[in-house]
């Protein structure tokens, strides 16, 4: 096969625009067999989803599809028209890639503040619980704490656990609001030397994450930055301090609720329970899901003695992810089957935080006896119960949602409730801790050698990280899985988290059987090994591909790529390791994305971000930033085709590393850095 220059493979999206959404009249767009059988019962009982409002949509503004509508400035909408008359400028003269770069950057400042937001909640919990302000909270796992603060460099010393956790979080609550020009600390000390040096020279280190947004939004406003490479660096920058707030959510959610181990659970709609009171968490803030979990188990009594035979808690999204982690709460769905869950008639209460809940869940619920329970002061829903939940009153406001949902259980006898059998087996819990104790069982010094050494060995491909969100411009849930086949038959060792780990896990690809339907031979002796030796912890086994957590737990895959790429002795770029947005939808995900192009990752997305209006921020995104960080965006929407772009930058990768370091041996010099 001849070697390409990585990204001149990757470049333009095989499928044209027109042709992407192939059938918009049809709704039944889902290859999740429980969201199909929901879709068919909503068909008939004329309940509409965003299936339906998909559908309704089409065709959407080629402009704002693009990226080349602006609204910045209320001169506008302002729209380009091809030609070099008047109209192919905004009235203030901002050509497309103005226009283009300054949209997708302020998408990346609202992915920011979301992360960053939720971080920032988390820290507070643990300073006030530190503070012993919080009866609820406390530091549960106090090995994490002493290597968090370790790593930032404050000494354990003669502290008790509650006075270093109270360090923590104000160096974490620095890293929000420094108003110095020190970079962040959870960036400085999560990365390579490489890219430290990298993030210094190009001038897109953070220094603290709220300043990080509120320059981009400056830098975007009418009249301010006109040149796309300038704006995309901004937008960059703020995809690091993203970065940096889903670490600090990532770290402190483990001190305060544990670092997850693995776990065996289940996924899909049915593993909600007739006969039992069926509460869905759905949001992002382990806060109050982790409290509701905790409170449901003292509650079970007072469900039975209305009548069910216990309590059913589950999870949508990723405070679904959060608890499922932690504590092996099942998965009823993901982001865009969201409502059908609540067409089951099973659900007795939704209780959501913040961050991808459709508004429409209230209307749905409307038409059943489902209450939706509203917590958070910044996410409300008109129609919806509003429980204000604050951290000094968790597990007060958490009995009051699962006594309303035993209410609703109770309502609901005599109505007819229709939830599809269809579930599959998964075993989840993989944060880095817990695949390093599983690499150790083979190499106790060096864990990570066991995969560093698979890779290079040809045993494994390379690693990938499979997340993002749902959306349903693909078909829900098939580019997840489509992709996750291809690379598993291909020896890939796949990570994932989100609601694309949701969708793997809906599907069975996170059961043990999987391995032996889709893994490669590489990959199935790999897990074999890894299995086989730590058969005294795992009772079920392993899973085919390994679910890390909630998209903030991103940082958990970044920290297993920045371990590969100290253990091989290179920067970040050098690595096998990729990320693909299978069905990328949010703000967030541009952010994300922002941050792992910058980390030096192959990363493709399977939905088109608005950035095709302007060719020359396209080839930034695609080529330019390939030559300054190593890493490149892949917008390719047909799963197969995306599935052999990752496989191509990953063999590419081990290919490059491999001659690389013979080149080094044979004379006798240190690696290169460049990629
Ligand atoms: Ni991530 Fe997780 Fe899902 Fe997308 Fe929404 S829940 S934070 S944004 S849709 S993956
Ligand atoms: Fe139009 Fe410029 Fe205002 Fe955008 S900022 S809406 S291009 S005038």
């Amino acid at each position: 096969m001849p070697r390409f220059r990585e990204t001149t493979l990757q470049s333009t999206p095989s499928v044209p625009r027109k042709e992407r959404i192939k059938d918009p009249k049809d709704i039944m767009r889902s290859v999740d067999p429980a969201a199909l059988y929901m879709l068919e019962k909503a068909k008939d009982q004329n309940l509409i989803s965003s299936y339906d409002r998909f559908a309704a949509q089409q065709p959407q503004c080629a402009f704002g599809y693009e990226g080349i509508c602006c609204r910045i400035c209320f001169q506008g909408p302002c729209r380009i028209k091809p030609g070099d008359g008047p109209g192919s400028k905004g009235i203030c003269g901002a050509t497309a890639y103005t226009i283009v770069s300054r949209n997708i950057a302020r998408m990346m400042a609202g992915g920011a503040s979301a992360h960053s937001d939720h971080g920032r909640h988390i820290v507070h919990a643990l300073l006030h619980a530190a503070e012993g302000k919080l009866a609820d909270f406390k530091v549960t796992d106090v090995e994490k704490l002493n290597r968090v603060a370790e790593r930032i460099g404050i000494s354990a010393e003669g502290k008790t656990e509650n006075e270093l956790a109270v360090e923590v979080s104000k160096a974490a609550l620095e890293d929000f609001g420094r108003q110095t020009d020190e970079p962040c600390t959870w960036l400085t000390t999560t990365i390579t030397d490489g890219r430290n040096k990298k993030f210094a020279d190009c001038c897109i280190a953070p220094t603290a994450i709220d300043r990080s947004v509120v320059s981009l939004l400056h830098q975007t406003h009418i009249g301010t930055d006109a040149d796309p490479v300038n704006i995309i660096f901004g937008g960059l920058k703020c995809g690091l301090a993203d970065y940096v707030g889903m670490h600090i959510s990532t770290d402190l959610s483990d001190v305060l609720f544990g670092t997850p181990k693995p776990v065996v659970t289940e996924a899909n709609l049915g593993v909600l329970k007739e006969d039992k009171v069926n509460v869905i968490v759905h949001g992002h803030n382990p806060i109050l899901s982790q409290t509701v979990v905790n409170v449901a188990k003292e509650m079970e009594a007072e469900a039975k003695a209305a009548g069910a035979t216990g309590i059913q808690l589950s999870g949508i999204c990723c405070t679904g992810n959060e608890v499922l982690m932690r504590s092996g709460v099942p998965i009823a769905t993901n982001f865009s089957s969201q409502e059908l869950a609540i067409m089951t008639g099973a659900v007795d209460v939704m209780v959501v935080d913040v961050q991808c809940i459709m508004p429409s869940v209230q209307a749905v619920a409307e038409c059943f006896h489902t209450k939706i329970v509203t917590t958070m002061d910044i996410s409300k829903i008109p129609g919806a119960h509003h429980f204000a939940f604050d951290e000094e009153h968790a597990v007060e406001s958490a009995k009051a949602v699962i006594r309303l949902a035993i209410e609703g259980y109770k309502n609901r006898q005599g109505m007819a409730c229709d939830i599809p059998q269809i579930k599959n087996k998964v075993i989840a819990g993989f944060s880095v801790e817990a695949i390093v104790e599983l690499l150790a069982a083979i190499n106790p010094e060096t864990p990570i050698k066991v995969l560093t050494d698979a890779v290079e060995a040809g045993e494994l491909a390379g690693v990938a990280l499979l997340c993002g969100c749902n959306n349903l411009e693909s078909v829900h849930d098939n580019n997840h899985l489509t992709i996750a086949r291809e690379l598993t038959k291909n020896n890939v060792f796949v990570v994932t988290t989100g609601c694309s780990a949701q969708a793997l896990a809906k599907a069975g690809m996170m059961a043990p059987e999987a391995i032996e339907e889709y893994a490669g031979e590489g990959l199935k002796n790999f897990l074999k090994r890894l299995a086989d030796a730590n058969q005294d912890k795992l009772t079920d086994g392993l899973p085919l591909v390994f679910h890390m957590g909630s998209c903030v737990d991103n940082s958990r895959a970044h920290d297993l790529s920045t371990m590969m790429a100290k253990q091989l002795n290179v920067d970040t770029p050098k690595v096998p390791f990729v990320a693909s947005a299978p069905e990328a939808m949010s703000e967030k995900a541009v952010s994300i994305g922002a941050g792992a192009v910058a980390m030096g990752y192959p990363t493709h997305v399977g939905t088109m971000p608005p950035i095709e209006g302007s060719p020359l921020v396209f080839g930034i995104a695609t080529q330019i930033a390939s030559d300054v960080y190593g890493g490149y965006f892949i917008f390719e929407t047909d799963p197969m085709v995306a599935a052999a772009k990752l496989l191509a930058s990953l063999d590419n990768r081990t290919w490059k590393l491999g001659i690389h370091k013979k080149t080094a041996e044979k004379y006798e010099t240190q690696l290169c850095e460049n990629y």
